[in-house]
């Protein structure tokens, strides 16, 4: 059985929107996975330290066969393929893959929390999500579309499709 999961990437050092494109790419020949749809990449505000660049985000939509930790090894392995260093919380990355929603499954487990514990707060999740998806319905029956209108606007850097 498939499940649609939500992506959200990001990414602030080394040319951060070729770092998304090529993490598409490595989304895209998942095993038992295919890659449906990617938002436009946006620019936004660090989140957490001041003193790191401005961020690319987007999200993207996998229809996949995998289990949620399968998938969630898979997304820590594009993430260390792509020169990934985890050096301080919410510091500068080439890379972050956060799986946001796994069908309308909610997760406890010591390695993943689904929905995304930032999920709600984060404009740049929000805004591309709704892109994607504005009659989504989270898991705990809140439609997306009543938390949009309180996200920030955010500069769109280029179309990834
Ligand atoms: N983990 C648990 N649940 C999940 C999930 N749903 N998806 C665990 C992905 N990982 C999940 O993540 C730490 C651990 O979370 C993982 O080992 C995994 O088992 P990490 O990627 O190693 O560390 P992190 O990303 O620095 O920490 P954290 O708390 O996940 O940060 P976030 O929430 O990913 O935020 N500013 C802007 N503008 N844009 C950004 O994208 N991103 C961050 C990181 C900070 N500031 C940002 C942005
Ligand atoms: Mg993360």
């Amino acid at each position: 059985m498939s499940s649609l999961a939500f992506i959200g990437l990001g990414a602030n050092l080394d040319a951060p929107a070729r770092q998304l494109w090529q993490a598409l790419h490595h989304l895209a020949a998942l095993p038992q996975s295919r890659l449906l749809q990617c938002s436009s990449f946006y620019a936004s505000k660090p989140m957490g330290p001041q003193d790191q660049p401005d961020y690319v985000n987007a999200v993207a939509v996998l229809e996949t066969g995998l289990e949620p930790l399968a998938l969630l090894d898979a997304l820590q392995a594009i993430e260390e393929r792509q020169g990934r260093v985890r050096q301080r919380r919410w510091g500068e990355r080439t890379l972050d893959l956060d799986l946001l929603l796994f069908g309308d499954q909610r997760l406890d487990l010591p390695r993943l929390q689904v929905p995304h514990y930032g999920l709600k707060d984060r404009d740049f999740v929000l805004l591309p999500l709704w892109e994607l998806a504005p009659e989504l319905v989270l898991p705990d029956g809140q439609p997306l579309a009543a938390l949009v209108p309180e996200a920030e606007a955010l500069a769109k850097v280029a179309e990834p499709l």
